[in-house]
């Protein structure tokens, strides 16, 4: 009787063991559940929307379920905190790729996800001084992907200043001073230009990355200074705004225009003698070389270089029409 009993209680050890082993194999395994990252942009504008499909395509062939976050209508931390706000509610969110609007203000937001242990990549643009590997107050993201802004600035000034045979009066439209992209074209012009002594740099406009306002000051700016004979537009709406305002005053090729970034419109401008030079950065680029090492990390562990630099390129009216730089405008 008393062995029956423990056959019995045998077979239903036996029983729940098996039941809990086939339980564990329908039950998902935690590395069974895609990663989620999420993608945080600047603004809506091609260089981003050309940096998402990057991200985009990359996420799909690691199946990572990629989400992106409403694209802003203006460019300013404030949209971004509230969009960072929204995701910190959300349940699941293993990575944040995001493009700080300014070099301060999403700071303490960013550390928040930072310490819960969720990745942080800035692409395109940088916090702080954008050297994650030296202060202790950004050392948190895990790396910044993007262009070396000073390196382009100042290639656009000596490409400028060859146009106009080193000499001369240059203005200079830009978006906002506390984001490090802009600022860092920005600083490397103006040492570009330094190394010319019959160039000057007359004035440098912020249009915070509005179009119109753009256009407006290169308007005033042209007016008020009429031996400006080179522009350098910092961004989309910089460059746009600027040789728009040159097209409207009939000084096309009086004054040559260098433009910092390869929308279809202002390669178009150039195809059509408005704009003299386009600097294309490699958003798309960007966009999969941060899921791929935020992948990477999470998944192997790997460590991440504090700095990824992707590279630019030149479209002047000699290449414009080149198969092979049709890769560069961002569509
Ligand atoms: O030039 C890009 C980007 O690199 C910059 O940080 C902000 O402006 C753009 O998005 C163009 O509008």
């Amino acid at each position: 009787m008393n062995q029956i009993f423990q056959y019995s209680r045998l077979a239903l050890v036996l029983l729940s063991v098996m039941a809990g082993i086939v339980m564990s194999c329908a039950r998902k395994q935690p590395e069974d559940v895609p990663l989620t990252f999420a993608f945080v942009p600047g603004v809506a504008d091609p260089f981003y929307y050309a940096m998402e499909r990057g991200a985009r395509q990359m996420a799909e062939a690691l199946g990572i379920t990629f989400i992106v976050s409403d694209y802003p209508a203006t460019w300013g931390p404030r949209t971004q905190i509230s969009v960072l706000d929204t995701l910190a509610a959300r349940e699941k969110i293993d990575a944040i790729l995001i493009a700080p609007t300014s070099v301060d203000a999403l700071t303490a937001p960013l550390k928040a996800f930072a310490t819960r242990g969720i990745p942080i990549i800035t692409v395109d643009t940088f916090l702080g001084d954008g050297d994650y590997s030296k202060s202790a107050d950004y050392a948190f993201p895990l790396s910044y992907i993007g262009t070396d802004n000073e390196l382009g600035g100042k290639k656009i000034a000596e490409n400028l200043a060859r146009l106009l045979g080193e000499s001369g009066k240059v203005y200079v439209n830009t978006t906002n001073a506390d984001v490090s992209s802009v600022e860092g074209r920005v600083k490397g012009f103006l040492a570009g230009i330094a190394e010319f002594p019959n160039m000057e740099v007359v004035k440098v406009d912020y249009c915070l990355d509005v179009q119109d306002v753009a256009r407006a000051q290169t308007l005033h700016a042209l007016q008020t200074n009429p031996d400006i004979v080179g522009v350098f537009g910092t961004n989309v709406f910089s460059a746009q705004g600027a040789y728009q305002a040159v097209v409207e005053t009939g000084l096309t090729g009086a004054v040559k225009i260098a433009a910092w970034d390869a929308t279809p419109d202002l390669i178009g401008a150039l195809r059509d003698g408005h704009v003299d030079l386009v600097l294309a950065q490699k958003p798309a680029e960007m966009g999969a070389l941060a899921v791929e090492w935020a992948h990477k990390y999470i998944t192997h562990q790997a460590p991440v270089p504090k700095k990824i630099i992707s590279g630019f390129e030149f479209f002047t009216l000699d290449n414009v029409n080149e198969p092979a730089m049709q890769q560069f405008v961002y569509q």
